[in-house]
């Protein structure tokens, strides 16, 4: 998980350097994020089909997509850039929440020709806020679709707060549309990793949709052109800062003596060569 997460962190941040220059349109940083992405990631597993938002790459290199790939879109070279199929990960959807409908629809539609497969919706705390979240939510619990709902919590909708979005969390308005569901602090991979392969077994043996709302914290800003020091606080930023979840996961590691700094060294070297071919793939 840790190898995921340092690999994430790379690819966003050569990402962000490129939009810089000018070599992206656009980039939406996952920094901070990584935990949440990479537990669930990794308890969702190889089968499951994911329908995500626009800010899952950690989620999308633990599915083996390429940063090439990954970033081509952000470029205008690609209406996606990866084989949805082939990766079991549909394409970045950018209309909030949409995603949550297409996903419920199509784990009905497996379901019609008796070849029901588990369906893995990401979306944001904001996307929740959107009449298709509601309308997915019921419709999975009235159908009994196989869809297990991932919110990534991450406090901010662009320079909306959470808590002026929402009166009660998702995970309580979950449960009013009958879908089980479950809410954690995201920043530890382990844990997320835990309790989602708990949402995902139970969504499998239930055969009926659950919702885990995992709060997390977005470090930077919304897109690479927001400037969201002029709508933080300072002490939310510098708290986010320093529990920064790729870091703290890293100091993790190495106290309890699980990795070293050969294997630190050689996941490096992989990310800077990713990082490079990156470079010679966008660079003008
Ligand atoms: C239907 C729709 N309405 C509005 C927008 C504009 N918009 C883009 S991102 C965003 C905020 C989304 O916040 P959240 O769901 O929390 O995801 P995050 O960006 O924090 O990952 C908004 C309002 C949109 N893309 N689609
Ligand atoms: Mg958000």
């Amino acid at each position: 998980m840790l190898r995921h997460m340092l690999m994430a962190r790379g690819i966003d941040e050569e990402a962000g350097l490129l939009q810089n220059q000018g070599a992206l349109d656009l980039w939406l940083s996952c920094r901070g994020q990584e935990a949440a992405q990479v537990g669930s990631a990794m308890a969702i597993g190889e089968v499951a089909v994911i329908f995500p938002s626009y800010r899952e790459h950690a989620v999308a290199v633990v599915r083996g997509i390429d940063a090439v790939s990954l970033v081509a879109q952000w470029a205008g070279r690609t209406y996606c850039g990866w084989n949805p199929r082939t990766h079991r990960f549909f394409p970045y959807t950018l209309v909030l929440a949409a995603q949550a409908l297409h996903g419920v629809g199509y784990a009905i539609g497996r379901r019609l020709q008796n070849t029901a497969e588990t369906v893995v919706v990401y979306v944001g705390d904001g996307a929740t806020s959107e009449g298709d979240m509601s309308e997915a939510l019921n419709l999975a619990a009235v159908e009994s679709a196989q869809v297990l709902f991932v919110c990534q919590n991450n406090g901010w909708a662009i320079s909306k707060p959470s808590r002026e979005q929402m009166l009660t969390s998702i995970a309580d308005r979950a449960k009013g549309f009958g879908v089980r569901s479950w809410s954690m602090s995201a920043d530890d991979p382990d844990s997320t990793y835990l309790t989602c392969l708990e949402a995902r077994q139970y969504v499998e043996s239930s055969q009926s949709p659950g919702l885990i709302e995992l709060r997390t914290t977005r470090i930077g800003g919304h897109t690479t052109t927001d400037p969201h020091t002029s709508y933080r606080e300072p002490d939310e930023l510098a708290t986010a800062v320093a529990n920064d979840p790729v870091e703290r996961y890293r100091l993790e590691l190495v106290s309890e003596g699980v990795v070293d700094d050969e294997w630190l060294g050689s996941i490096d070297a992989d990310i800077a060569a990713v990082r490079q071919h990156l470079l010679k793939a966008f660079a003008s």
